[in-house]
């Protein structure tokens, strides 16, 4: 009793220093979707891994579940300048889904259910850098912002966080996705605000 902790933290930085920079604060939670909302019946969802060795790896909604789920707490970044921070989701790591994947590629084409594919490096995958998640804020995930499930790649803009995500398929050469090859940054690092081929 009477013991004021300041935590382990310090002083919390503030939201300031967690602004990329050309990027607001938004509260809200915008939708961007190139199409329309793909639905999946969970019965018929499947995520696949697909190595450049040919082989697949497969989990059906139930085998996906029951792997070993984490709680993000991350600030999401979109190229039309909006930042969300603090956002809550439930999922699996990517290093839980690749670790009994043989392979050794280099990059990663995630696609999606509706035709979306977006690619990066496959080690931005991986070391807790990204997850499937199908909750966000504690309730299932909505479709429109993805569900039943997406990837989420917080340190990267966010269109690299495919929603609707089907698979992902693993290649010793880079293929560049939709917003990719539309005229936006290969890469799309906020902080290095690289939001368009050349930045
Ligand atoms: N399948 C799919 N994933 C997608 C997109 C999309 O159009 N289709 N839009 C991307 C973009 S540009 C952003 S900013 C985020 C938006 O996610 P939200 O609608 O949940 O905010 O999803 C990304 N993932
Ligand atoms: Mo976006």
């Amino acid at each position: 009793m009477g013991i004021i902790s300041r935590g382990f933290q310090g002083r919390r930085r503030d939201a300031g220093d967690r602004l990329p920079p050309g990027q607001y604060l938004v509260d809200d939670f915008p939708v961007l979707s190139a199409g329309p909302t793909p639905r999946v019946p969970l019965d018929r969802w499947e995520f696949a891994v697909d190595t450049e060795a040919g082989q697949t790896h497969r989990w059906s909604w139930a085998e996906f579940l029951a792997l070993p789920q984490e709680t993000p707490t991350v600030d999401i970044h979109c190229v039309t300048k909006w930042t969300k921070l603090d956002t809550t989701w439930q999922g699996v790591s990517l290093d839980v889904l690749l670790e009994d994947v043989e392979t050794a590629a280099d990059y990663a084409l995630i696609y999606s259910y509706g035709g979306y594919t977006t690619n990066l490096p496959l080690e931005d995958l991986l070391d807790g850098q990204a997850w499937i998640a199908h909750r966000f804020d504690g309730e299932e995930l909505e479709p429109r912002h993805g569900g039943p499930a997406r990837l989420i790649v917080p340190h990267l803009y966010f269109w690299k966080s495919a929603k609707w995500v089907r698979g992902i398929r693993l290649l010793n050469e880079d293929y560049p996705g939709f917003w990719e090859t539309a005229g936006y940054n290969n890469y799309g690092d906020p902080w290095r605000e690289q939001r368009y081929e050349g930045d």
